[in-house]
């Protein structure tokens, strides 16, 4: 549920996804980072960490400005009414951020004031002149020298000439210490193909950077010169140390026990902004750096990047309505490889949908559960006696490993991976119906205590496998859990001990209920 709730004691784990532009309604790619972050946000709580979550809003700016213009509305007005369709969308999705930040606010207004005033005192600030290109779609200033054709290298639309008396920061005085951060902390910028991007362009040269505007309205004021806004990314990047309490007059060392944040996510299109602006702003502040900034790369839709401003961009609600939210969830971290660009389509959500929700989670559950019932009343058998088979230390063996593989590809950021582990215990408990056929040992008393232990170990499987789906399927996870009458899986802190073989408990009532992914016909989609 999209939320403000006080920051947790001391976060042991702290992320956030970038803030996002109020200049249009949410989409499948602002989706996708959040997505990411939530399924992360999730593992870590089932571990027992605790977790500030951080989303938000960017709300200032010459794109936001315009697009309030065009709509014949007052900027703020715009943005509230934006705030509440991505706050839809978030609760409609299943984040679970613990602060969602807007830009707009007092508090992040004084962050920003204070931050730009320890620059400006200390001497890393200086009034220049400003003479070069800036592209509004992606707020970014150009030399003449980057432009492609005369278009915004990044995004191939028009830019504007800028000629102004702004303030500077002295990005350049930076670039060796960055240099020297990034030799030093080999993980601090993922996947390695953004870590040599953002090399490359450090090793370059860095210009120093203008971080004010003077004809643009819609921004926080300079605190020594209001006749300046403050450019847009520096007044957003500050967002992510304003929500621990940066500023705060009434701050009682809050900040200091919650900062820095353990991982930012962002899209590979504004890393140079997070690896290469926003350190260099906190060395400048004497702040710790964050540990981590991982890029995930561009959803594509028939091959072109899917984009507010192309207008090939699908509502998340549009998908949510037909596949439900755990499906959209799984789909988009199980197709796209997080890291890299992915080429997304209705065709494979269908077949992800139909193959691995349908026919390998879906009917596990919906068979096992019915066999529960038809055998054992509904009651979860005692598999005590030697009714052993080497099949089952197979299964168990599977389930084992599963923490571990999944763990392993979560540091990774790996979500197709920590899925699939989880897909190996789903498939492996099929198997092992197949093979042990349930069916056939209820035909005879005699076999009766193999059927016990057949199914509750395919049981405790689910049970298992369900745990380690829930960051990404939350939804149906927490349904499994009930039917299996285990309780509120969203409760779990200690995924290390709820995932040790054995916790299901013998004579506890299961549910069989509805299909929990009814298959979907392509053509009706
Ligand atoms: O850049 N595929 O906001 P924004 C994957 N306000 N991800 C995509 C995507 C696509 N096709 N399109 C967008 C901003 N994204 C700034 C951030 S942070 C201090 C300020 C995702 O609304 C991706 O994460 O343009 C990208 O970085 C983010 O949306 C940009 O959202």
């Amino acid at each position: 549920m999209p939320k403000t709730t006080p920051i947790p004691p001391k976060p042991s784990f702290f992320l956030t996804t970038p803030i996002y532009y109020v200049n249009s309604v949410p989409h499948l790619g602002t989706a996708y980072t959040t997505i990411a972050a939530d399924a992360l946000a999730r593992y870590r709580r089932l571990l027992g960490d605790n977790v500030f979550f951080l989303t938000g809003l960017d709300e200032h700016g010459q794109k936001v400005e315009q697009a309030a213009v065009e709509h014949g509305i007052e900027p703020q007005e715009w943005c509230d009414n934006l705030a509440e369709k991505f706050l839809g969308a978030w609760e409609l999705l299943g984040i679970t951020n613990d602060d969602f930040i807007r830009t707009t606010e007092p508090r992040h207004v004084r962050a920003v004031q204070t931050l730009a005033k320890t620059l400006y005192d200390q001497g890393d600030i200086y009034k220049g002149l400003y003479d070069g290109w800036y592209c509004v779609p992606d707020e970014t200033y150009w030399t003449e020298e980057q432009l492609e054709g005369g278009k915004c290298p990044q995004c191939g639309r028009d830019v504007e000439l800028v000629r102004e008396e702004n303030y500077f920061f002295r990005l350049s005085a930076y670039q060796d210490r960055l240099l020297g951060y990034f030799e030093e902390n080999p993980d601090f910028i993922g996947p390695p193909s953004r870590r040599n991007e953002v090399l490359s362009f450090v090793r370059g040269g860095l210009r120093d950077l203008s971080i004010s505007r003077a004809n643009v309205k819609w921004g926080i004021p300079l605190p020594w010169d209001a006749s300046h806004t403050v450019y847009v990314w520096f007044d957003a990047l500050i967002n992510y140390v304003t929500a621990v309490g940066y500023g705060d007059p009434d701050d009682a060392g809050e900040f200091a026990r919650c900062w820095p944040a353990h991982i930012h996510f962002v899209g590979k299109d504004i890393i140079r902004f997070h690896c290469v602006i926003w350190p260099a702003l906190l060395m400048a502040a004497g702040l710790d750096l964050p540990q981590r900034v991982f890029a995930h790369g561009f959803l594509l839709a028939k091959g072109e990047k899917m984009s507010k401003s192309k207008g090939n961009a699908v509502a998340p609600a549009d998908l949510v309505r037909q596949f439900g939210a755990d499906a959209y969830r799984y789909y988009f971290l199980r197709d796209v490889s997080f890291g890299q660009d992915g080429s997304i389509s209705i065709e494979s959500m269908v077949q992800r949908y139909n193959g691995d929700l349908a026919n390998d989670w879906g009917n596990l559950c919906s068979r096992l559960f019915n066999m529960v019932g038809k055998y054992f009343d509904g009651a979860v058998p005692d598999p005590g006696g030697d009714a052993v088979d080497a099949a089952d230390g197979v299964l168990a063996a599977v389930a084992r490993d599963l923490p571990g593989r999944y763990d392993e590809a979560m540091a990774r950021l790996d979500y197709g991976a920590a899925l699939e582990s989880a897909w190996d215990l789903v498939k492996a408990t099929n198997r092992y119906i197949e093979d042990s056929a349930p069916w056939n040992l209820a035909k005879s008393p005699e076999t009766t205590p193999r059927l016990k232990t057949v199914i509750y170990n395919a049981l405790e499987a689910v049970r298992i496998a369900a745990l380690f789906i829930a960051p990404v399927m939350p939804q149906t996870s927490a349904e499994v859990w009930r039917r299996l009458g285990l309780g509120d899986i969203n409760a779990v802190t200690t995924l290390a001990e709820e995932s040790r073989w054995g916790g299901t408990r013998p004579g506890s009532h299961v549910e069989k209920g509805d299909p929990l992914f009814p298959r979907i016909e392509k053509d009706a989609v």
